[in-house]
């Protein structure tokens, strides 16, 4: 391919790549989808990044918290475990929806993450196991109640409400149900992660 072929080439994916997304995420406007590409793209140059450099530009956007699990659990609920690495879209989606996004998609998603083996359900252990990211994100210095205020608590706490036919596992309608009663869950869905936790005195019930 000559040089004008591969220019124009590179810009039709670029374009597709951004309609794409903006469908998928239904958002308004690509002005920031671009810049957001164009930044990936150029320290990216393959366009994919493997789970290392997701867990290092997750460490960016969250300097106080330990971010190293809860970005992995991320990486994988976007398919980058089984494939390696995540593309450009997964990546946007991944911080999209932590900070805007539909509420529906985020619990789509979260479900994902919290559902390590993807068998459809959540058991206990998986719980406890994205709660415990979770509270590792967030840092000691959030206050909660005392009932609360471990990962162990939190979950015995939220698994018992949304398990409601008491089977020992969630599956998809539990957890939509139950994500949208919720306070703790929706926090966690409705972008409460887009600031360092440190910066300000949050508490979460
Ligand atoms: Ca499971
Ligand atoms: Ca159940």
């Amino acid at each position: 391919m000559n040089k004008m072929g591969e220019i124009s080439s590179k810009y039709q994916l670029r374009k597709s790549i951004i309609k794409d997304i903006r469908k998928e995420l239904n958002l308004k406007s690509n002005k920031s989808t671009k810049k957001w590409y164009g930044s990936f793209m150029k320290s990216y140059p393959t366009g994919q990044v493997d789970e290392a450099e997701f867990v290092s530009i997750y460490k960016k956007f969250f300097p106080q918290g330990e971010v190293q699990d809860f970005a992995r659990h991320v990486f994988r609920a976007f398919g980058g475990k089984e494939k390696g690495s995540i593309g450009f879209k997964e990546f946007y989606k991944a911080f999209v929806l932590q900070t805007s996004g539909d509420l529906n998609e985020k619990i789509v998603f979260a479900f994902r993450m919290y559902d390590l083996d993807g068998d459809g359900e959540i058991t206990k252990d998986e719980m406890l196991t994205i709660i415990q990211s979770i509270y590792k994100l967030l840092g000691p210095n959030i206050r909660m109640p005392s009932h609360l205020n471990t990962p162990e608590k939190r979950t015995e706490h939220v698994f018992n409400q949304m398990d409601v036919n008491k089977v020992g596992n969630i599956n998809f309608a539990e957890f939509l149900a139950g994500a949208l009663n919720n306070s703790f869950i929706l926090r966690m869905l409705g972008g409460s992660l887009d600031s360092s936790p440190t910066s300000s005195k949050k508490s979460i019930n």
